[in-house]
């Protein structure tokens, strides 16, 4: 065991937190009540998942992708005291933009949020002439600022980090194309704004032979330790009937994060259950989202199970490095 010092994230006494299971050595495992929420928590919801949860004035909010009955894809937030009972508004956010032609929202997907020196930042899949990423910026989770759009399409998982780096503000993000992309790598882009980005860098692509052999694209806002960047992202397999979703494990350079140290063989979490299994897409675990807790090193990670609910498994940071030393 290595000693991994947890950097730059504050103490959450409320985390959610089940111990992992008598008789399990897993680095990953489940919440025992999963789904943590369900499709129907509104009246008019298909589903909700793929969604972000971060610790907010000691409680916690969210942003929520819910599809609706007509199949619209749109985002709510959310408030829970304990992370997993939620109260989430039925009202889409509607993002204030100073420019109407980037605030014509038609649908967004999949979001992110992250506090960079104390100010929320949303990042989804935002609809522009195709895919590309979306970002806003909150105080309160009632206003929420949209801002442009932060890359041309077609690109998806657009992931902030939670602080800047060498002076600037630093985003993984995946370029695709406009359909359920057969190809995919993770790359890294830098600003100064938030609104230029550049200096382009690659970080990863698939791995021959591999659960994560089509593509890979990133997931929650990387956790800062004393051994790197702890990524967890998904990978994806093709099999004979359609993708199938994983998530796995990384360490990125603390100076230059598009240099990764080491990168976990194995996934792990993996689609089995059949919350993860059965949905309107099977075969689907799809983190968006993992909180963690300075004091114990505990994660809570949300992550979406086959594009139909939301779940939550549990981890621990040390755990989760070693893991992906041990298996590189
Ligand atoms: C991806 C995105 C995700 C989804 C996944 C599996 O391309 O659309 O929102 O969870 O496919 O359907």
């Amino acid at each position: 065991m290595t000693s991994v010092r947890i950097l730059n994230e504050k103490s959450i006494p409320n985390l959610p937190w089940q111990n992992r299971p008598a008789g399990s050595a897993d680095v990953v495992w489940r919440y025992d009540q999963n789904p943590v929420i369900p499709r129907d928590i509104l009246p008019n919801s298909n589903s909700v998942f793929n969604s972000a949860v971060i610790p907010y004035r000691s409680e916690f909010a969210g942003v929520f992708r819910i599809d609706d009955t007509t199949r619209k894809m749109q985002l709510h937030r959310g408030f829970s005291k304990d992370g997993l009972d939620w109260d989430i508004d039925s009202n889409p956010i509607r993002f204030q933009c100073d420019d109407p032609e980037i605030g014509n929202f038609i649908y967004g997907y999949d979001p992110r949020v992250v506090e960079i020196e104390g100010r929320y930042y949303v990042m989804w899949c935002n609809y522009y002439h195709g895919a590309t990423i979306g970002m806003a910026w909150t105080d309160d989770f009632q206003t929420f600022h949209q801002i442009e759009n932060a890359l041309l399409p077609f690109n998806r998982n657009g992931v902030l980090f939670p602080r800047k780096i060498n002076g600037n503000f630093v985003m993984l993000s995946r370029p695709s194309d406009s359909g359920h992309t057969p190809f995919g790598d993770v790359y890294l882009s830098h600003s100064p704004d938030l609104v230029h980005w550049g200096k382009h860098r690659w970080v990863m692509g698939p791995v021959g032979n591999s659960w994560q052999y089509t593509k890979v694209g990133g997931g929650p806002s990387p956790i800062e330790t004393s051994e790197g960047w702890l990524m967890i992202y998904h990978g994806v397999l093709q099999s004979c009937n359609g993708f199938v979703y994983s998530a796995g494990a990384a360490l990125l350079d603390p100076d230059e994060p598009w240099k990764v140290i080491g990168r976990a063989r194995p996934y792990i979490l993996n689609p089995r259950e059949l919350y993860e299994c059965v949905g309107d897409v099977p075969n689907v675990v799809f983190p968006c989202a993992s909180v963690c807790d300075a004091d114990t090193g505990r994660i809570a990670i949300y992550y979406g199970a086959a594009d139909t609910v939301v779940a939550l498994a549990f981890a621990k940071v040390d755990e989760l490095v070693d893991f992906v030393r041990e298996n590189s």
